[in-house]
């Protein structure tokens, strides 16, 4: 069962006790971050601050916060089988398909090409409208960290295009208030917003954007799905929810944003204007910046009648971007198997902040499969910033990072078993070199063949018999444990 908007997952969230009001003020200052920071910390509920000093708006924090939350933001009730939905939709028919099955696969394809956002002529993100009385003061946008440069918007889903009006694209990009009518435009060089942007810059034109919170909670998550450059992340959310997004023009600027957003931020990044952009309290568990990043001027900001700001607050892991980079690992799973069919599974874990741990198991064919795979993977979209990739074999759980770190230890040797590669780094590893080529580790923990290893003899592990085991759990209580 998808939602529509924002409000209607609020409304789910609440009846499945999974939302708190809270009615007591709040500050936009550190108060709210520390009350999610715990919540988050203690597999809590998502919170709506209904009484926030100096605002009216309310602020909602930690919706996506667990894994059960992140998969009904996505309309299913796990992400694995949210991801098999998806899988099948572009499976093409196998090759020597009968006619039959490539006639029931065409509804699938069908699917596909209505995905594409719809445009409506109004919508309610546009009961409000503020343009030259808008100001970026009147949003609860809150500090998240003591060290912060000021309040962030840290959930917004920026829209841009190219000057030619496509490759539209949203991209989740942290917004600095620098003022009333200013704000800072974080999208990380290799990001699509920013090459959007550099095609702008290029005919020195400033860039129209249009920054949307809330709608439908899967628009949310799909700003920050890795999809390459030139495809519409609102046409995922579209096969997401099973209908196209709908759309409205903005009131200043010629791009469209979901019509059911809470909030719309308008304004222009100039081609030339930077400014210090930070620092910022980051998913790493470390400070970025500052660093000179592009100004956003604004033109408009629009709101529903009784807006609510949708925030998170990111730090040292886990958090609530975590969760959302678990619903990536695993709806991106099935993409990753059709290009490198030896990976059985992938885990990304919390602790690695999407980069810096990846834990890949496959089915071992060939001697030095596991380099690979390695290689493969490297090569392939986000992934490539992937500092430590551990591959184990198909029946090693890399989702139990103690099972994972056992088979490594035990597995491989480290001379042997190495792979020291050079690929770029992540801009929020402040461990990269300042100059000189980035380093990727690879570890080859899987069984080795007798080609790998000179013919060395290698040990089966310890498995208990069934037998036994039943006969120990049958008997348990018999044994007077309880
Ligand atoms: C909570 C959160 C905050 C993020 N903040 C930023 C950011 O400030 N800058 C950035 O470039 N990417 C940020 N990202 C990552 C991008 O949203 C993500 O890589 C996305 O795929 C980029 O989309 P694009 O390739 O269409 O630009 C953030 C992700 C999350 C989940
Ligand atoms: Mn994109």
């Amino acid at each position: 069962m998808a939602t529509s908007d924002l409000r209607s997952f609020i409304a789910r969230l609440e009846s499945a006790g999974q939302l708190r009001r809270v009615r007591a003020e709040v500050s936009t200052r550190l108060e709210i971050a520390g009350i999610a920071s715990r919540l988050v910390a203690e597999d809590g509920p998502a919170a709506l601050f209904e009484n926030v000093a100096g605002h009216t708006m309310p602020v909602l924090v930690g919706a996506f916060a667990s894994m059960q939350r992140m998969a009904w933001a996505l309309g299913g009730e796990d992400l694995d089988a949210i991801a098999a939905r998806l899988a099948d939709l572009v499976r093409p028919p196998a090759a020597g398909a009968g006619l039959l099955e490539k006639i029931k696969a065409a509804p699938k394809l069908l699917q596909l090409a209505s995905a594409a956002p719809r445009t409506v002529r109004t919508g309610p993100c546009q009961e409000v409208v503020h343009t030259d009385d808008a100001d970026l003061g009147r949003l609860p946008v809150i500090q998240c960290w003591p060290g912060d440069g000021g309040p962030y918007v840290t959930l917004g889903q920026v829209y841009t295009t190219d000057p030619a009006g496509e490759n539209r694209n949203a991209g989740m990009y942290r917004l600095q208030v620098f003022g009333p009518r200013e704000c800072g435009m974080h999208w990380h060089r290799d990001h699509d917003g920013a090459r959007n942007y550099a095609a702008w810059a290029a005919q020195g034109k400033p860039m129209p954007v249009a920054v949307a919170l809330g709608g439908d909670p899967v628009l949310t998550y799909a700003a920050t799905a890795p999809l390459p450059y030139g495809v519409n992340e609102l046409a995922l959310a579209g096969i997401l929810r099973g209908e196209p997004v709908r759309t409205v023009r903005c009131v200043t600027v010629p791009l469209d944003v979901p019509a059911d957003a809470e909030i719309v931020i308008e304004g222009a990044v100039d081609p030339e204007a930077r400014a210090p952009e930070g620092p910022f309290g980051d998913h790493t568990g470390y400070y970025s910046g500052p660093d000179p990043y592009p100004v956003m001027r604004l033109t408009a900001v629009t709101h529903r009648r009784d807006a609510i700001y949708p925030t998170t607050v990111v730090g040292r892991p886990p958090k609530e971007d975590c969760y959302i980079a678990k619903a990536t690992e695993r709806l991106f799973l099935p993409v990753i198997r059709a290009v490198v069919p030896e990976v059985a599974d992938l885990a990304l874990p919390m602790f690695g902040v999407f980069h810096n741990w990846a834990f890949v198991s496959i089915r071992k064919r060939q001697p030095y499969d596991a380099h690979k795979v390695m290689h493969a993977l490297w090569g392939l979209g986000q992934m490539k910033y992937t500092k430590y990739l551990v591959v184990v074999d198909e029946n090693v759980n890399v989702h139990d990072a103690q099972e994972v770190f056992w088979r490594m230890g035990a597995e491989s040797d480290p001379r042997r078993d190495t792979v020291l590669a050079t690929g770029p780094a992540d801009v929020l590893d402040h461990a990269a070199p300042l100059a000189g080529p980035p380093g990727k580790l690879g570890i080859d923990a899987t069984r080795k063949l007798p080609e790998e290893v000179g013919g060395r003899r290698w040990p089966d592990p310890i498995v208990p018999d069934a037998e036994t085991q039943d006969r120990v759990t049958r008997r348990w209580k018999e044994y007077g444990f309880e």
